[in-house]
């Protein structure tokens, strides 16, 4: 096996992070820079009028429209077809290009894919977030698992991870994937509900599967709601395998971990965002990589040896089961940094099509059954998306040449020279590659069975996970875990549905069961249906996930304003945070001109606010502060909407900053239940709680190079 490390390392020129770049730009149309007069029809020549249908008139009379109207026909032909059939799952998706690059050669022990362990490579990637349930046009921030989609377009092919931000799945064995999609997504009857799991046909299916168990805790965890795709994990979910030089093989669970940490919205943020901006997320994702916060994750494995398969108390062929980091811990060996926006949606993240079966010589797959299905179903669902020949599309097609005795097919766009399409012939024309010179090899497994329809023993069990899920969470994460499920069976009106749930949950914990089925009127259990093991971990809380260097880099800050506000303040905090690498909004009574002290309103140059209050409500933003100004104080004062601002992102849990007069307005006017405003001895700062952060005066004199200190507290 040691010929095939040398001859597939061998093949690595030097970095090609940007050989995917270079390769669309093939493709790339940029109106702004053609030799082209104007528009031309798609068989070459210009076309004069683009607004009026031939027609027969008197110049009077409009008269009747010509089908001769080529113009016009092709215009409108190709309107009808702007269309192709949505994913049947993971619609709605936002995406980006970005490299891949490991630290070292660590993982050379477990694989010999250079694509990862080859660290003066830097691999293109491309990633697609997506929604689960919803159609294209449903919202961004709607309760939902996320996927978390990579292609690297390595230098022996591509090579895809077509995962989720939750590290299990609902259900075990490929064959229930119609079931389980058909039960989640809106009803057959109606077409309800939409982006949302809160109906009877999902709870009454996952009530009756109780493999789901473990899946649902996560789903309905502040997991399902993220703050941005940018503050998500991502796992590959299923167990794949490692080949290494020596031909020793490997199970293993790929992870991505956030640089920025992992971060939720609360609910009521995301109910309300989904009416407020359903493109939340795509524009966040948008803005960073604008701002050049480029979102970074880093990239780990789980790995057990092949000897070690049947050590677990678990099957680690069940993907809903995870791996406890405390069983086996994650080893980091590299990063992606996702760094360019997509020039044109359509061609690149509609068009873009993931497999699960595509795979690179050194990495492999197990018999992990939903794997085994899911790489039919991939490959199988691409057909009726795109069409045969989907692989040669811009954005699928991989950076290393690709030549093969494939032919034809609708909308074939390559070109083979040559006499020559099959093989064995005469001339020797595209051998199969052997192995020791880079052709994928397979794992020779010796296996051995019976044919039958079942599933592994310890597949039966599932209720330790759920179980050691909803124990590791803060108590915060464990309140937001019931109040959704009660939420969700609150729109439920089968009874059916919310009483063989509250059945389910008792199996996994009996107050969490007793609460949810006190909350949504479901049949409250006597006595638990099993002991709670007790048992937690800390890294299934997303509170484990914190950045290590605190930083409010690519926060949204809003700066409440009206007219009369500290202007040198204002223009002193925008310079500060955006050292730190966080936006600045000025929110006012009105989009554009506001005006601080010393400019009379509609005179002088006055500041631009980029929002009036109505017009972006605190949802939108990660913080917010209000300077100093007496009379831009008193008339938020007497503005209902920006008294509401402020007790919104209260409820919300946002930093908010107050200097001066500002502190005033908000332990008087606007009240915040619970918090205790209290002078500091020999300053003129007041300090409170729950975040809230006053200042008696902010001083600008180093703003710029000192960024405007927010702490979480005091
Ligand atoms: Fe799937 C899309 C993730 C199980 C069948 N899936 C799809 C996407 C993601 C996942 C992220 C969107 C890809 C993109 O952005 O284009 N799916 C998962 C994960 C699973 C999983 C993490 C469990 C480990 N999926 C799964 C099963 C089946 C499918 C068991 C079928 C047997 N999934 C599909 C699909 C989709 C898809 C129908 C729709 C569009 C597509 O594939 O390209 O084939």
């Amino acid at each position: 096996m040691s010929g095939v490390v040398q001859s597939v390392t061998s093949a690595v020129s030097t970095a090609m992070s940007d050989a995917k770049t270079k390769d669309m730009q093939r493709n790339i149309v940029d109106p702004a820079n053609t030799e082209r007069k104007g528009q031309n029809l798609d068989y070459g020549p210009y076309i004069s009028d683009t607004d009026n249908w031939l027609k027969l008139s008197d110049g009077t009379n409009a008269g009747p429209s010509l089908l001769e109207d080529q113009v016009a026909r092709e215009k409108i032909m190709r309107f009808d077809h702007e269309r192709i059939p949505e994913r049947v799952v993971h619609a709605r998706g936002a995406g980006a290009h970005g490299v891949f690059r490991v630290y070292d050669d660590r993982a050379s022990k477990y694989t010999y894919a250079p694509v990862l362990t080859d660290p003066s490579r830097e691999t293109p990637t491309f990633v697609r977030f997506s929604t689960v349930q919803g159609s294209r046009g449903s919202a961004d921030t709607v309760r939902d698992v996320r996927g978390f989609a990579t292609k690297f377009y390595t230098q022996e092919g591509n090579w895809d991870i077509v995962g989720n931000n939750i590290p299990v799945f609902f259900i075990q064995d490929a064959i229930k994937f119609p079931d389980f999609v058909h039960a989640v997504k809106p009803e057959p009857h109606n077409e309800v509900p939409q982006g949302q799991s809160a109906h009877n046909n999902f709870w009454d299916f996952v009530g009756l599967q109780p493999e789901s168990a473990h899946m649902v805790m996560w789903a309905m965890s502040d997991r399902a709601i993220p703050r941005s795709l940018r503050t998500m994990q991502g796992f590959g979910v299923n167990t794949y395998t490692l080949l290494n030089a020596k031909g020793e093989r490997f199970f293993v669970k790929f992870h991505w971990t956030p640089e920025l940490g992992v971060h939720s919205l609360v609910w009521d943020e995301a109910l309300k965002i989904a009416g407020q901006d359903p493109d939340f997320h795509r524009k966040d994702l948008e803005e960073a990589i604008n701002n050049g916060v480029y979102p970074k994750w880093k990239f780990g494995i789980q790995v057990i040896p092949e000897v070690n398969e049947h050590d677990f108390e678990f099957d680690i062929l069940d993907a809903t089961k995870l791996w406890p980091e405390e069983l086996v811990p994650i080893e980091y060996i590299g990063e992606m940094t996702l760094n360019r926006v997509v020039d044109e949606y359509f061609p690149e993240v509609e068009q873009v099509a993931f497999c699960t079966s595509h795979i690179v010589p050194g990495i492999g797959f197990s018999d992990d059954p939903l794997l085994q299905g899911r790489n039919f179903s991939y490959f199988d669902t691409q057909l009726s998306r795109l069409g045969v020949n989907w692989q040669e599309l811009p954005i699928n097609r991989p950076v290393c040449p690709v030549l093969n005795n494939h032919r034809d097919g609708a909308m074939r766009h390559k070109i083979t020279k040559g006499q020559i399409n099959y093989w064995p012939n005469r001339k020797g024309t595209l051998p199969p590659v052997p192995v020791k010179d880079g052709g994928y090899a397979e794992f020779a497994q010796k296996v051995e069975g019976i044919k039958q329809r079942v599933r592994g023993a310890k597949f039966q069990e599932h209720y330790n996970q759920a179980q050691l899920f909803y124990n590791s969470l803060a108590p915060h994460e464990k309140a937001h875990l019931i109040s959704a499920i009660s939420f969700e069976l609150s729109h439920c009106d089968d009874p059916v549905v919310y009483h063989s749930y509250t059945k389910i949950l008792s199996n996994i914990d009996f107050d969490l069961a007793k609460q949810v089925a006190i909350n949504v009127g479901g049949t409250i259990p006597e006595a638990p249906a099993r002991p709670n093991h007790g048992k937690k971990d800390g890294t299934l809380s997303q509170t484990h996930y914190i950045p290590l260097e605190p930083t409010i880099k690519s926060r949204r800050i809003a700066i409440l304003v009206a007219d009369g506000f500290n202007g040198s303040e204002v223009l002193a905090m925008r310079a500060a945070l955006k050292v730190g690498m966080a936006t600045t909004w000025l929110i006012g009574p009105r989009r554009g001109k506001v005006y601080p002290t010393g400019q009379k309103v509609g005179e002088g140059q006055g500041m631009t606010a980029d929002h009036h209050f109505e017009g972006q409500r605190s949802t939108l933003f990660d913080a917010l502060i209000i300077p100093s100004g007496a009379e831009h104080v008193q008339k938020l004062a007497a503005n209902g909407r920006a008294v509401h601002w402020v007790r919104e992102a209260f409820g919300h849990c946002k930093l908010i900053g107050a200097v001066s007069e500002a502190v005033t307005f908000i332990s008087e006017t606007v009240s915040l239940p619970g918090v205790q405003f209290q002078s500091v001895p020999g300053s003129d700062s007041v300090v409170s709680s729950y975040g809230v952060v006053t200042s008696g005066a902010y001083d600008i004199t180093n703003a710029a190079t000192e960024p405007f200190k927010i702490a979480k507290g005091e």
